[in-house]
């Protein structure tokens, strides 16, 4: 598709409101925001952000409408669900190229991350009538005891720029049938998606008379995302992003009792045994590490090989990262496309500095790839216990490779990072591969045997450990997250009787 045929196909104009909130924004103040193609440097259409007033009306909107969409049954709010999954079906190629278009990711992935929305919301849809509370057990005669679950209210969802809209259907499909309304905040290099995902969900909600569910305002973190961090109608907090910012938003919430979902940065590690299928650990070493450019909170940073399978990996490795289709993302055949904006390529530049500096081999790769847009080259560096710039994430294609003799030593290499996201090892062994998902195993929210770190289902619950900030998004039981439980005790004898045989008799 035609960049023009894509921004009409989801109506992005070129100049665009900053936020939809039973209507789109109308803010004459906020200042202009810029999107950027990453792979040519050209602006693609402008967005007016919200300003403090705009803000104060999507919030105040999106929690006037949860009094009404709470009271929904929830597999009727699921149908609603259901007709997003549809809407985003009818409308996956445009979406998916604008991902690609304006964030960077061929556009194979970028089609996946619209899948992503869809399953999100068969998921939802589904869940929307297993919404389980357990009964339990009384010890006094004649009471019964259950769990409930309620909806809690508007739930904040931020997001970041590697995964436009697929985080953010994570968090909204699960709120939506959970009965919370939602209040949107993008990032600031992704409006166009956020935009286009927005004018989705108006069809959706008018055609269930249910204006108010989805709300999105654009804006910086300081005019938006803090207000609303620190906003105490906002009862929970999901937030996609750093280590750093997540620490922040951490705070800020708990200081107001709210509650959040962190899903920060990972550092991902895959062990490789002598015993592994190499042609196998090689395919998914590559996507894992040059897949989306090393963008992903799940990119594989940390390769780890055991003495015997070393040289032919590593050799077959760097053949590999040579030939990777460098180019715009939206061309066939391409697979890796560009960085998100010229600060990452200097991050990326400052980490490889470093890297020199510390004493690790750049093994190939290493530099910019000179012309328009944000294209550098996936680089491998020969990294050895103690290359304390391998500790940090990179957002960028810098793989560190160290070499091991025994499982033992791979372990404890893998866990001493401060983040604990998604792991791998590839091995053929079962003790092996039982031993890294065992508890002296692999200390992430992610282990893998035989797959790369990234490109998770939605089925499972998906978020880390450590400084990876503890959240769960996604599946499994993960919609917990968004309602509150309330335990429930009902008499029904004609006594009184007291927990714990405790006797409280006033004659
Ligand atoms: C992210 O990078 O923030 O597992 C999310 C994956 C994707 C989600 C990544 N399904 O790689």
């Amino acid at each position: 598709m035609e960049t023009k045929e894509i921004l009409s196909a989801l109506n992005v104009d070129a100049v665009n409101p900053g936020g939809y909130a039973r209507g789109w924004l109308t803010v004459t103040g906020g200042p202009e925001l810029a999107s950027l193609n990453p792979a040519s440097g050209e602006v693609i259409a402008k967005v007016r952000q919200a300003d403090a007033a705009a803000y104060e009306r999507v919030t105040a909107t999106a929690q006037q409408a949860f009094l009404t969409w709470r009271m929904v049954p929830a597999p009727k709010r699921g149908e609603m669900v259901r007709e997003l999954g549809n809407e985003l079906r009818a409308n996956k190629e445009a979406l998916g190229a604008l991902v690609s278009l304006e964030m960077g990711k061929i556009l194979s992935e970028g089609l996946g991350e619209v899948q992503e929305m869809i399953d999100m919301c068969d998921f939802a849809v589904g869940l929307s009538r297993q919404l389980y509370g357990l009964t339990i057990a009384s010890e006094r005669p004649r009471h019964r005891m259950y769990e409930q679950w309620h909806p809690i209210g508007p739930v904040g969802v931020i997001t970041a720029f590697n995964f436009p809209v697929a985080v953010w259907a994570w968090n909204a499909a699960l709120a939506a049938v959970c009965g919370d309304t939602v209040i949107w905040k993008p990032s600031s290099e992704t409006p166009l998606t956020a935009l286009a995902v927005q004018h989705i969900c108006n069809r959706v909600m008018a055609k269930f008379g249910c204006d108010g569910a989805f709300n999105l305002v654009i804006g910086s973190g300081r005019e938006v995302g803090q207000r609303l961090v620190d906003d105490k109608r906002v009862p929970l907090i999901s937030f996609t992003g750093s280590c750093a910012q997540g620490r922040k938003v951490s705070e800020s919430v708990a200081a107001r009792f709210g509650h959040s979902i962190l899903e920060l940065g990972g550092n991902n590690a895959i062990v490789v045994m002598d015993d592994a299928n190499l042609d196998l650990a090689l395919r998914g070493i590559l996507f894992a590490a040059v897949g989306t450019a090393g963008q992903r909170c799940t990119t594989l940073r940390r390769l780890i090989v055991q003495k015997g399978a070393y040289e032919r990996l590593v050799g077959r490795l760097v053949k590999g990262y040579r030939s990777v289709p460098i180019g715009d993302p939206l061309k066939p055949g391409t697979l890796m496309g560009p960085l998100v904006n010229e600060a990452a390529v200097q991050d990326m530049m400052a980490a490889l500095e470093k890297v020199r500096e510390q004493g690790g081999e750049i093994l190939t790769g290493g530099k910019k790839i000179s012309g328009p847009g944000n294209f550098v080259e996936p680089t491998i560096v020969k990294a050895h216990e103690g290359l304390a710039i391998a500790e940090d994430e990179t957002f960028a294609p810098i793989l560190y490779i160290y070499e091991i003799e025994t499982l033992e030593e791979a372990l404890a290499i893998h866990n001493a990072v401060p983040q604990g996201l998604s792991s791998a090892i590839f091995t053929t062994n079962l003790l092996s591969a039982e031993r890294f998902l065992s508890h002296e195993g692999s200390d992430c929210g992610i282990a893998n045997v035989n797959i790369g770190t990234s490109g998770a289902e939605i089925g499972g619950a998906f978020g880390g450990e450590k400084e990876t900030g503890g959240g769960r998004e996604a599946g499994s039981d993960a919609w917990k997250a968004y309602m509150r439980r309330q335990t429930c005790t009902i008499n029904w004898s004609q006594d009184l009787p007291l927990a714990q045989g405790v006797k409280f008799d006033v004659s």
